[in-house]
């Protein structure tokens, strides 16, 4: 687990996050689009340029709902069962998104707050950041084969 310290640097920075959800969730995405989405939402599969993407309101809302559970999330500090639950159990029957997507979408969220605030995101925070984020891809991954789902 993250030491009281850890779970600090953790809300810190994601009350930074909360001042723009929108802008973090549109970014967030369209970094990490370019590798996976496209085949992974097919609902976002005509989007082909960064200007489609960047003007795209389904796309900004989608971020913001990935965003927004995945604060609401650390802000269990790590008693998040209720909150995982319900996500384990469609992005492993109903989605299928295998734990290493959920690895990869991690670092493209710990490059997004780094691009937007640097000067607040150093490496204790970086580091505490990464953690919470493998907590709670280490806690996915168990409750996928809870599912039946090995991911
Ligand atoms: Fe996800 C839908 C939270 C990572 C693929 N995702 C949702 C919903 C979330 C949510 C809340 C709507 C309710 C629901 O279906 O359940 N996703 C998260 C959080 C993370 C996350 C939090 C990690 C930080 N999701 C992922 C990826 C994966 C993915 C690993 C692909 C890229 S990042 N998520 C989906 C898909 C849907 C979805 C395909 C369904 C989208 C739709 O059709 O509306």
């Amino acid at each position: 687990g993250l030491s009281e310290q850890e779970w600090q640097h953790v809300l810190n920075i994601w009350a930074k996050v909360e001042q723009d959800i929108p802008a973090h969730g549109q970014q967030y995405l369209r970094r990490g689009f370019h590798q996976i989405s496209p085949l992974l939402f097919d609902k976002f599969k005509q989007l082909k340029t960064v200007d489609e993407m960047r003007s795209s309101e389904e796309l900004k809302n989608h971020g913001t709902t990935v965003l927004t559970a995945l604060g609401n999330i650390l802000k269990q500090k790590g008693q998040h069962e209720a909150q995982l639950k319900p996500l384990a159990q469609t992005h492993a029957t109903k989605h299928k998104i295998p734990v290493k997507y959920l690895e990869f979408i991690s670092e493209v969220i710990v490059k997004t707050i780094a691009s937007r605030h640097s000067a607040d995101f150093g490496d204790d925070s970086q580091a505490a950041m990464r953690k919470a984020l493998e907590l709670f891809r280490n806690d996915m991954a168990s409750m996928y084969k809870e599912f039946g789902f090995q991911g």
